[in-house]
């Protein structure tokens, strides 16, 4: 792969790890606080503190992570970008750059502990708006530039399918973009001009609204590339190929379609939304299980065919015979496998009903740590462990190895003890975004007799989690700059498998047809509600600062 890609890539991957590793000291500072084992000093607020993990962790190192993850495989996969796209992929990630540090100073000066989700009628200081609005225009220029890349070679292969991983980035592309028009829209004409005094109200529903407009399809932004980590690497890393390509293409195109028009799940508890539209968009939401059901049955088919191919017999003999001493493979089936019990608890809190009783406690958090927290974060851990020495061309030595495969267990402990706790906790009604938890009476302190829900189970989680977390940074660190160089770089270190698109039928690659069927959702699921909000608005709310 030629250096400029190279080091566009590593620049992502290097801004994602310091995200990273501040994020996860901010959450082993929030377990101990929140079981008053630790008092913060006057100037340090929880807030503040939990503000920036959500930001840091969910926003951040994701994002870059993801874009590095795209420009590498892009470039892998449909060749050397030309100077156009090298540039514009730079002049994106400064944008994004600039837009996160000017939120991160906001944070950490204490003018904007509003939390990632920054709800009004919480109102920070302007400038993280801004920083934001940046942020996210950012990512729309290197996105359009890895467009430009792809037109550019569908241009000289006419009539022939796109390898699959430019496929699965085009469709997680269009996702983005699609879904930021909603928070580019509240921030640029309801939170910016309300921030700097311009304005004195602010429709606080219709934010809120327009925020998860993007926040759901958000966790999917997270996803998809998770997503193509499990269809286009893993079965080259075991010896196998992809199960079905237009099974694959055709589940991206569903979560383009059922992903977007369901942000009202995160409000089901909102006033002001009429019930019949949360019930549509709740029955769209259930229709993601359909694409997520299709990736697990072809992962595992993969998983028991290569098995069978090393010969292994009966039901579940092929099991046995996987690679479980490959690092690169272990990171990701076991980040398949807490996606079990993560999905099945999306289906409870998007669920009318049950949702009642979850709604804002530990439950939701134990939830995301096991969705985003695991699976995803995980599965970007094992893309590390060969997509950083492929782009420094150096060597993940067994020794380094040794050390992954540590850092993967201890993550996999923390998590399953920390997550566990904050489920329990959430059923008992222990609310989440809190600084304490006793609340000095009797019935809260109750809680925390049990053998999971006890106060020293999420501390314990936490620390495993941070120690881990450690762990990976100096992993990454030897991978960048101190593990041996390679004798001879070659692409083979980039595990991309076979895929047969042969019999795919075209319709999967026009683009806009699928634009328009996403558009026609959204504005069935939306127009009505939001011209509602609009129509009806109350009074509008001035700005509180909480902190
Ligand atoms: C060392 C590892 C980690 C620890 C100890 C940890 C701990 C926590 C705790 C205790 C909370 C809840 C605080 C509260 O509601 O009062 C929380 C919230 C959260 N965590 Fe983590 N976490 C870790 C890693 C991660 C990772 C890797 C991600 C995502 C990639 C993540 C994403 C989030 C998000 C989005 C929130 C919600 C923030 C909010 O409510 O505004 N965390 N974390
Ligand atoms: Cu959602």
């Amino acid at each position: 792969m030629p250096n400029p890609e190279r080091k566009l890539a590593l620049t992502n991957l290097g801004i994602a790890y310091t995200a990273f590793i501040v994020g996860t000291l901010c959450g082993l500072l929030q377990v101990f606080i929140r079981n008053d084992a630790l008092q913060l000093p006057a100037w340090l607020d929880y807030y503040q503190i939990l503000t920036a993990h959500g930001v840091l962790l969910a926003l951040i190192f994701t994002t870059f992570f993801i874009f590095g993850f795209f420009q590498s495989g892009m470039s892998r996969t449909l060749g050397a970008f030309g100077p156009k796209v090298v540039f514009w992929n730079w002049v994106g990630l400064i944008i994004t750059a600039t837009g996160t540090v000017m939120a991160t100073v906001m944070i950490v000066s204490g003018e904007a502990s509003v939390l990632y989700t920054f709800y009004a009628p919480m109102m920070a200081n302007g400038f993280f708006y801004v920083g934001l609005a940046l942020f996210v225009v950012g990512t729309w220029v290197q996105s359009f530039a890895l467009a430009g890349h792809y037109l550019v070679w569908r241009k000289e292969n006419k009539g022939e399918k796109s390898p699959l991983f430019a496929y699965m980035t085009v469709a997680t592309i269009i996702l983005w973009i699609i879904a930021c028009l909603g928070v580019v829209a509240a921030v640029l004409f309801q939170f910016i001009p309300w921030a700097f005094g311009w304005k004195e109200s602010i429709n606080v529903e219709l934010s809120r609204s327009l925020f998860w407009y993007f926040g759901h399809p958000l966790v999917y932004f997270w996803l998809l590339p998770a997503y193509i980590g499990w269809y286009v690497i893993v079965p080259k890393i075991i010896g196998g190929k992809v199960f079905s390509d237009s099974l694959a293409r055709l589940s991206f195109i569903l979560f383009i379609l059922f992903s977007i028009p369901v942000g009202f799940h995160h409000q089901l508890t909102e006033p002001g939304i009429a019930s019949f539209w949360k019930f549509l968009q709740t029955i769209l939401t259930f229709m993601v299980i359909v694409p997520s059901l299709m990736t697990a049955f072809s992962m595992f088919a993969v998983f028991e065919t290569r098995g069978r191919e090393l010969g292994g017999k009966g039901l579940f003999g092929w099991f046995r015979k996987l690679p479980w001493k490959d690092v690169r493979f272990t990171s990701i089936f076991i980040a398949m496998l807490f996606f079990i019990p993560g999905g099945a608890g999306g289906i409870i809190n998007a669920s009318f009903q049950m949702n009642e009783v979850i709604h804002n406690t530990l439950w939701v958090v134990g939830h995301f740590h096991i969705t985003v927290g695991t699976p995803v974060a995980m599965t970007f851990f094992g893309i590390t462990f060969w997509l950083i020495p492929f782009l420094t061309k150096r060597v993940f030595t067994k020794a380094l190895q040794r050390l992954a495969l540590i850092q993967i267990i201890t993550w996999s402990i923390g998590m399953v003890l920390m997550s566990t706790a904050q489920h329990v906790l959430g059923l008992f009604g222990a609310p989440r975004r809190t600084a304490y938890t006793g609340y000095q009476h009797e019935d809260a302190l109750a809680w925390f007799e049990g053998i999971i829900s006890n106060h020293v189970t999420m501390a314990v989680g936490g620390s495993i989690l941070f120690l881990s977390a450690s762990l990976l940074i100096f992993i990454v660190v030897q991978l960048a700059w101190f593990a041996p160089m390679a004798e001879s770089a070659t692409q083979e270190t980039f595990p991309i498998a076979e895929s047969d698109a042969r019999e795919t039928p075209g319709i999967l690659e026009n683009w806009k047809v699928w634009i328009g069927v996403a558009l026609v959702l959204i504005a069935v699921a939306y127009t009505i509600p939001v011209a509602d909000m609009i129509q009806h608005a109350p009074p509008g709310s001035g700005g509180f600062r909480t902190w």
